[in-house]
């Protein structure tokens, strides 16, 4: 790293202690940014960096609700409001028990780079809660978030930050935390939140969009090499929103999906992932993975284990972070691995990245190929403020449009930086500059 960069980095680290996963984000992305400091001189006048990695606002808060035996449940929310340059603070929430401070920083601090890449008017935020909503009813998620949104509420707004879904946190959530904010404020406020139902305001094409567009990347990337995804033997992880629809995209291309998993096991079948099956599971019946080798025959059930011990020549790990480590890269590139597009905020250790990168495997970083996802919600903002609802066919386009403006952008930016092929450089480098850029025109705030 740059030793101005890295002098930075090192107080950034000594400022945040405990902090593991927004160490690791911080450091990824200052790894790039050398170049561009010698390029501008300004932004190092102008302490962009310092500025970047301190988000503008932090708030964290109790939230009380009741369980169905009446006892009384805490769990802790956040909301970090990151970077506005671009835009209102935008990106989603996440309810999982690993929730904390480190993880909301390291999600809201990637999420002002991917803002950027999209192109749309949107800053960098993130938030959620350390509870578990898994095995719990309908009643309980609903006085959750009801709860969390009664504090929630005086910090949000369309021109403000506008919160959306991520791990834990769907159509049903969204749709609780809506009520109680027009509830509450007693405005039918659309565009206050992103990932809507369709008949109360939401877009269409948005439950879909991050695992489609995170494809969609993937095949332009693909084609760099004379490639598709057309006959690629691919491995998704995780089953939830953004690998169901990775899995879909892919085998719309013609990629057979051969694994997919969650966190108690991985399945394997050979035929290609049913994704009727696997989105009647998931989804309908909120259910587990294991259930679906049950239903259907030829599938093997892998409790525990990794799902990067199947082999595959297109990886897309679309679960949590860190969950693809050095000696899982490792086994796949020996394995004929050719490209991997991160459907995850941060899945890929740096060990990882670096066997990806050494090895002249393609890598794309989450913060480009998932950023279809948040572009979407851009669009679903659109939509609400003009007080309109655009076909799946127009929707789709527009996502695409953008996913081939991020991988162009990207691609172009680290040829321009004598780094062909290194998209985490093109990334790194092209939403960083729209932000700093924005940062000094709008002075010292
Ligand atoms: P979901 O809650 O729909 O699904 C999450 C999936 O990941 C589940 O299969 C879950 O398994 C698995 N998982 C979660 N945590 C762990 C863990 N600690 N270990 C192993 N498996 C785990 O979330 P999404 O699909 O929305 O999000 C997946 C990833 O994509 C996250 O990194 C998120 O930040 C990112 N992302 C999401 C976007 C969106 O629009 N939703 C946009 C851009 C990125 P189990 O059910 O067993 O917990
Ligand atoms: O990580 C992400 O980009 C998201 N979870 C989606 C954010 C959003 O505002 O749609």
């Amino acid at each position: 790293m740059d030793a101005r960069l890295e002098a930075i980095r090192d107080t950034v680290l000594a400022r945040n202690p405990g902090e593991a996963e927004f160490h690791q984000a911080v450091t990824e992305v200052f790894e790039s940014l050398g170049p561009v400091h010698d390029r501008h001189p300004e932004f190092l006048e102008g302490a962009v960096l310092e500025r970047l990695c301190e988000p503008e606002r932090q708030i964290i808060f109790r939230v009380p609700w009741t369980d169905d035996s009446g006892r009384v449940q805490i769990n802790r929310g956040f909301r970090v409001e990151f970077n506005s340059a671009l835009g209102p603070y935008k990106g989603g929430l996440r309810f999982h028990p690993s929730v904390y401070l480190g993880i909301v920083k390291f999600l809201g601090f990637e999420q002002i780079f991917k803002n950027a890449l999209t192109g749309m008017p949107i800053g960098g935020g993130k938030g959620g809660s350390d509870f578990d909503p898994r095995g719990r009813s309908d009643a309980e998620v609903m006085r959750f978030c009801q709860s969390f949104m009664t504090e929630l509420y005086r910090h949000i707004g369309e021109y403000t930050d506008v919160p959306a879904g991520d791990i834990g946190v769907g159509g049903r959530e969204i749709g609780y935390l809506f009520g109680q904010y027009k509830r509450i404020t007693n405005r039918y406020e659309s565009g206050v939140l992103t990932g809507k139902g369709i008949s109360w305001g939401g877009s269409l094409v948005r439950p879909e969009a991050t695992g489609f567009g995170t494809v969609i990347f993937i095949e332009e990337m693909l084609k760099t090499r004379g490639s598709s995804f057309d006959g690629q033997r691919v491995v998704v992880s995780g089953s939830g929103n953004v690998a169901t629809n990775a899995v879909a995209k892919a085998q719309a291309l013609g990629a057979t999906v051969v694994a997919c998993s969650d966190s108690s096991g991985y399945i394997v079948d050979e035929a290609g992932i049913d994704v009727a099956l696997l989105r009647q599971i998931k989804e309908v019946e909120r259910g587990r993975l294991k259930d679906y080798s049950l239903r259907r025959s030829g599938v093997a059930y892998v409790e525990a284990g990794s799902v990067w011990d199947v082999d595959a020549t297109v990886a897309l790990p679309c679960a949590t972070q860190n969950e693809l480590d050095g000696g899982a890269a490792a086994r796949l590139v020996r394995n004929g691995l050719l490209a991997v597009g991160e459907g995850a905020n941060m899945p890929s250790t740096r060990e990882a990245v670096a066997v990806f990168q050494d090895a002249g495997v393609l890598f794309a970083p989450g913060k480009a190929a998932n950023a279809g996802g948040v572009a979407t919600s851009a669009l679903e903002m659109q939509q609400n403020a003009s007080r309109d609802s655009w076909s799946f066919e127009h929707t789709e386009q527009r996502l695409t449009d953008i996913m081939v403006g991020i991988h162009d952008l990207c691609a172009q930016t680290a040829d321009e930086y004598g780094e062909p092929g290194n998209y985490v450089l093109g990334a790194n480098i092209g939403g960083f500059v729209k932000v700093a850029d924005a940062m000094l025109a709008q002075g010292l705030i």
